[in-house]
């Protein structure tokens, strides 16, 4: 369960600011007048006692209201170059921001849930119960922005007005993060009051960098209080860690959507872009993805980008599937990105004309580098730890990389060519024909395979796996990855799981509203298919294949066969696409290689989930009915056909395509 402002509030508590009168009095004492003048328009008396309480705790030298206009806008670029957070580039608007170089990703380990006795959180979670967290905002907040400047920034989570827009404050002492909001985020100062009523509510995020030693990061932490809907985010930069717009209000959103919105709204860790199809259509897409598996990349393979790491989804009055976009810009990995895999990124962050971002990639003569370029790369110069030379080793005698995995640029999707901005702002949202899932999986599902039923296909987001990625610090291994969303999920999965189960599966969709359930796999190797080598079997040009295909039978324009899993595309239809998109050549063999059933490695993949997942509690028995219906249809098969079924067999199997 969730149960807003239960237990003490920490933010009021700890700071003494429990008062509209009090808060009025703390600014009077602590703002100047050009400030107090903008924080007067704000009138919501919680978030003005929100703001006071910041201050009180943070204790900062000075306190800048951001209007969002363009003059408040260049003096937060302005204070971050002053106090060395950020540094100019050669490129007009490109900056670059390094964090420490042992905060390079989320500090999973330093994450916590603050919770009240009893509560639960998500056996993939750490919680930490509310007396302890206050002890800590208390011993290490108190004071932390001292002789800092604070910013207090008003932002929406969506399109102001779209119905699952919510409201944020984002108080930081750190000028770097309220640049990379302002790229990310919709100011809505002139509008915040009218927002939180029309939203109900309202998240408050509270950060301080600190000194930003490495000795502190330790005593890092990011709290996410559920109850009050209020961060806590101490001693660290990386945006992950702070910016707790982006990731600590999705968790609140996803909290809201698995108790207070069941049936109602979503909110998952999903792309969300539109393909044009025949005759001009549109078709939107929201896909789930793990960090490091390919997000970005996808969501512009699209004709019409509207965002790639975040979505809020509803199902509107007429019976159709909405998608908003929280965000307004990327904070992307830059890793593997070049010319022909992200044509529209590359030109975003190697043309002039946008405001760029970059943090812990390679720098030279004011020339932010990467790895998987496809440019040639310095032998010198400065990255996330410092003086870089080709063959520099760690302590362990590792080679050092020239920009880290988990590198990133932040830009505005304005500078992104195929940004539908027009339906991006729209408040009613874009209609979703096609969600899919995808994670790292090397050898056991197809590239592409639509589930057969609504439950199939939450049954097919719950269990994405991958491989480790560089998003997240100290985590290793190949891990489940549940709806690619289980790093947000704060409560237990079960729950999660039956908001899920409610929501696609609801009377609510109308026939043409409901849409189909996927799951994409690009990670599919050589040798995990009869052949030799580490190689994947596809390309990234090939995703536009894919998402066509899925396209097409949205509309019910090519026909699939029905397997154990779910459907898989027909040969003749892939190869015309192929040829018709992406001017490829599609041989059968490979085709047989992606699409034939692997049975032992699908039943394998089943009994391990199945394993895990009966580890938890009030998992929803149809997950295993599911999983039970599957492995006996599978095994039936293989006692059939062996344990590799090939394409042709299945269709004959299943007595034709439909
Ligand atoms: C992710 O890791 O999923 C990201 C970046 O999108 S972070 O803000 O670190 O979550
Ligand atoms: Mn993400």
């Amino acid at each position: 369960m969730l149960e807003l402002r239960k237990g003490v509030n920490i933010l009021q508590e700890v700071s003494g600011i429990r008062t509209a009168e009090q808060a009025e009095k703390l600014f009077a004492e602590r703002l100047d007048e050009a400030n107090r003048a903008k924080l007067d328009r704000i009138r919501n008396e919680e978030a003005r006692i929100a703001i006071a309480g910041a201050i009180a705790l943070v204790d900062p030298e000075s306190v800048f209201v951001h209007d969002g206009s363009p003059e408040a806008r260049a003096h937060v670029r302005r204070v971050a170059l002053e106090r060395k957070e950020e540094e100019q580039l050669k490129m007009p608007d490109h900056t670059i921001h390094f964090d420490l170089p042992e905060e390079q990703a989320r500090i999973v380990d330093r994450t916590f849930y603050i919770v009240n006795p009893d509560e639960k959180v998500s056996v993939l979670a750490k919680k930490i119960l509310r007396d302890d967290a206050l002890a800590y905002v208390r011993d290490y907040m108190k004071g932390i922005g001292k002789g800092m400047p604070l910013f207090v920034g008003f932002y929406s989570r969506g399109p102001i007005g779209a119905k699952a827009a919510i409201p944020a404050l984002e108080i930081t002492t750190s000028a770097y993060v309220t640049h990379s909001a302002d790229i990310l985020y919709r100011n809505v100062y002139a509008r915040f009051d009218e927002e939180v009523e029309r939203a109900g509510l309202f998240f408050t995020n509270v950060h301080s960098q600190g000194p930003n030693r490495p000795e502190d990061l330790p005593n890092a932490r990011v709290f996410m209080d559920r109850s009050w809907l209020t961060t806590f985010s101490t001693y660290c930069t990386y945006a992950g860690n702070t910016l707790l717009l982006k990731k600590g209000n999705h968790r609140f959103a996803v909290d809201l959507a698995t108790y207070l919105k069941v049936e109602e709204e979503l909110s998952e860790h999903m792309f969300i872009t539109g393909m044009t199809g025949p005759g001009g259509r549109k078709t939107f897409f929201a896909g789930a993805a793990p960090s490091g598996c390919g997000k970005t990349t996808t969501a512009m393979v699209g004709t019409d980008f509207i965002g790639d790491d975040l979505a809020q989804l509803w199902i509107a009055e007429d019976g159709t599937l909405r998608a908003i976009n929280p965000e307004q810009g990327i904070f992307g990995i830059i890793k593997d990105v070049n010319r022909e895999s992200d044509p529209y990124l590359m030109k975003a962050i190697r043309e002039p004309g946008s405001e760029v971002i970059w943090s812990n990639v390679l720098v030279a003569d004011g020339v932010p580098y990467w790895e998987g370029s496809g440019e040639e790369l310095p032998e010198r110069g400065i990255n996330f730890q410092g003086e870089w030379w080709k063959g520099k080793t760690d302590e362990n005698g590792k080679p050092i990389p020239p920009s880290h995995p988990n590198a990133r640029v932040t830009v505005p999707c304005t500078s992104i060519g195929n940004y539908n901005e027009q339906l991006a702002e729209d408040p009613a949202g874009v209609p979703v024909k096609v969600i899919t899932y995808s994670g790292r999986d090397a050898d056991t599902m197809p590239p592409i395979v639509v589930a057969r039923s609504p439950e199939e296909g939450v049954v097919i987001g719950a269990s994405i796996v991958s491989q480790a990625t560089a998003t997240e610090v100290g985590v290793t291994g190949v891990r489940r990855q549940p709806w690619a969303n289980a790093p947000f999920i704060p409560g237990p999965l079960g729950d999660y799981m039956n908001a899920q189960f409610k929501f696609f599966g609801s009377k609510k969709f109308s026939n043409e509203g409901r849409p189909i359930l996927a799951g994409l796999n690009y990670f599919l190797t050589h040798e995990a298919r009869g052949g030799s080598g580490k190689g994947l079997l596809g390309e990234k040009r090939d995703v536009r294949v894919w998402l066509s295909w899925l396209e097409r039978f949205a509309h019910g324009e090519v026909k699939a066969i029905e397997t154990p899993i779910g459907f898989l595309p027909l040969y003749e239809d892939l190869r015309s696409l192929f040829a018709e998109l992406i001017d490829k050549d599609y041989p059968r063999e490979l085709y047989d290689m992606q699409f034939s059933l692997y049975i032992d490695n699908l039943v394998a993949r089943i009994d391990l989930q199945t394993e895990a997942f009966r580890k938890d509690e009030n998992i929803p028995e149809l997950l295993f009915e599911i999983y039970d219906r599957q492995k006996k249809e599978l095994l039936a098969l293989r006692e059939k056909h062996g344990a590799v079924v090939p394409p042709a067999t299945l269709l004959e199997e299943a007595g034709g395509a439909r």
